[in-house]
């Protein structure tokens, strides 16, 4: 009858004798993945520095707020933290539009301070990935300031500059992401400069090698502070050729990763996680592929995009489908099985509330919250948890798009309503997919402001927050909180979560998630039901009447697979088979 005690020993005892038989991963490229890369057995937790916690009562987050939290983080497993930017900054785009890559945003404190985060979760076996935004810089880093003083500025051609055509008007048509056109007049020096951001991120010019060497130096600069690597923000752009129209996947982009490689981090036992929005499984294997020398891996949004418009974008939401979404997440699975690594995430500082999109933030909050953790964390790659996921926060109804304090949603606001889409219709769009459902401060707990500051926050808190804060889910040991430790411990404890085999299940089915993860004589099943309603599920003959461990689940364990499974609303559970029941 299968134990426990046997799973783990056979697991522990058969990691520890891959080497030696060989035995448990079946093939060389387990072998090969079950490399010395500590990340890929990480979980990550992402950080908005703005809304986590606030130390001083300014109402802004802090870097002594997130110094207080570590061991809440701690509790809850993760091992690294990726923060999202605290660089002196305008904040045109909260922190993505740096004008000092080598010091702290005042209102995010001090460089000491930012040692001292790094020290502190060290010492609790915590790494620090810091955001690297080098795409764009502020159009008040002293390299624009420089560039825009004359055409022979020595900066000049550290930015991207063209003449206005005869009319004086802009180069080209290209657009900015934030609206608008990616051309800037300046009138100084009476040329434009492009901008794939807001006017106020002005694109630096990455085929200019003293460029290189600047965002080089100073990545080693952090490195040799003993951080733990990099998130490089919209990275796929950086071998952009505007000439021709090419913004992303440029010529130049993989030559200049590798380059970036060689000079920074290659040598260095650190993580990187590239955002690649125009990423497909092929280009994502070029990216992540060891032998090349390039990234850890990328962050895919294939499985994102699928509830946008694909006219309209996210702006006009498009219902969500099961069997759309398994056949994306199927095809990465598939693609990066042996070559590459994946990277699991449902939402980020980016993207709505992944309990708001993709589950039920009402009734069935709790349920779906833990159903969604469950499917992304059995799955093969490396998962990242945004700040509030754990704890289950929603998406927000501000009255205003003022109150969403996002300069995409404002900018593409102002220019969708000038091109005639109505109040109500965009106000559905921001609601679904504004930045800043992500971005309301993280609950502690249900005293005033959530527990975020003790002064008037930045932005205003989601007033759900009295029944969904961190002290509530602590001390229920039902909580989504727990829910989430439980995965991150599973994931520490069973290899086959990490290295096994991914096996799709019931692909055709349109309510229920499946999959099976196998790594020699290890097997586990995950179902999910995706619906909130009953769900009569046939299991496929091969699994039927198997018994096991159940290692997780929202509703009661399950330790056998009958023939005929009722899933309640929303049900989820993984389970680690070991022989047929008896
Ligand atoms: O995001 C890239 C990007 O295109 C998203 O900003 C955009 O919002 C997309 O439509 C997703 O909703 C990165 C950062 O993550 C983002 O916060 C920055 O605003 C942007 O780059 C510029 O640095
Ligand atoms: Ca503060």
């Amino acid at each position: 009858m299968y134990s426990r005690r046997n799973f783990l020993k056979t697991a522990a005892i058969t990691t520890a004798g891959l080497f030696l038989q060989g035995g448990l991963y079946t093939t060389s490229a387990q072998a090969a993945q079950a490399g010395p890369e500590w990340w890929r057995n990480a979980v990550i937790y992402q950080i908005y520095p703005r809304s986590f916690a606030d130390a001083n009562g300014d109402g802004t987050g802090d870097l002594a707020g997130i110094i207080g939290k570590l061991d809440y983080l701690q509790t809850l497993g993760i091992n690294v933290i990726w923060l999202s930017p605290v660089f002196r900054s305008p904040m045109d785009d909260n922190g993505y539009d740096i004008s000092d890559y080598c010091d702290i945003a005042p209102e995010f404190g001090t460089l000491a301070e930012m040692e001292m985060l790094i020290a502190e979760a060290a010492r609790r076996d915590i790494r620090i990935l810091m955001d690297l935004v080098v795409n764009h810089t502020s159009d008040e880093h002293p390299w624009f300031i420089e560039a825009r003083k004359s055409r022979d500025n020595p900066y000049r051609d550290y930015y991207i500059w063209r003449a206005p055509r005869t009319d004086g008007s802009a180069p080209d048509e290209q657009r900015s992401n934030f609206g608008g056109s990616a051309w800037e007049f300046d009138a100084t020096t009476g040329e434009y400069y492009f901008h794939l951001f807001s006017k106020r991120q002005p694109d630096l010019n990455w085929a200019n090698p003293q460029v290189q060497q600047e965002v080089h130096r100073m990545m080693n600069w952090w490195l040799d502070k003993g951080i733990g690597g990099f998130r490089m923000d919209v990275i796929d752009l950086i071998g952009k050729d505007v000439d021709r129209g090419i913004t992303s996947n440029g010529p130049r982009l993989h030559p200049l990763l590798q380059e970036m490689n060689a000079a920074t981090f290659g040598a260095r036992d650190v993580l990187t996680v590239g955002e690649t929005w125009s990423a497909t499984p092929e280009i994502a294997k070029l990216y992540s592929e060891p032998a090349r020398r390039e990234l850890s891996m990328v962050f895919q949004f294939e499985h994102i995009t699928l509830t946008w418009d694909p006219q309209d974008g996210k702006w006009t939401p498009r219902a969500f489908d099961l069997r759309e979404f398994k056949g994306v997440i199927g095809k990465w699975q598939k693609v990066l099985a042996d070559i590459g690594w994946n990277s699991l995430f449902w939402n980020n500082h980016d993207l709505p509330r992944a309990v708001s999109k993709y589950g039920d933030p009402g009734r069935y909050r709790i349920e779906s919250a833990k159903m969604l953790a469950t499917a992304l964390h059995f799955l093969k790659g490396t998962p990242y948890i945004y700040q509030g996921e754990e704890i289950g926060m929603t998406n927000v109804r501000f009255e205003s798009v003022e109150d969403y304090q996002d300069a995409e949603s404002l900018g593409l606001y102002r220019e969708r309503i000038a091109a005639g889409v109505s109040h109500e219709a965009m106000m559905e769009g921001i609601y679904a997919n504004s930045r800043g459902n992500a971005r309301t401060p993280m609950h502690w707990d249900a005293s005033e402001h959530a527990g975020f500051s003790h002064g008037k926050p930045w932005m205003k808190i989601n007033p759900n927050y009295r029944e969904i804060n961190v002290a509530a889910a602590l001390d229920d040991p039902g909580s989504i909180f727990h829910h989430y430790r439980t995965l991150i411990r599973l994931r520490k404890e069973y290899p086959v979560i990490v290295y096994g085999d991914y096996r799709p299940l019931l692909d055709a089915h349109p309510q229920v998630f499946a999959y099976e993860r196998q790594l020699g004589d290890q097997r586990i099943v995950v179902i999910n039901n995706f619906s909130g309603q009953l769900v009569e599920l046939e299991l496929p003959a091969d699994l039927r009447d198997l018994a096991g461990e159940s290692l997780v689940s929202n509703y009661g364990p399950r330790n056998v697979l009958g023939r005929h499974l009722t899933l309640q609303p929303y049900e989820s559970f993984a389970i680690a088979l070991g022989t047929p029941a008896a």
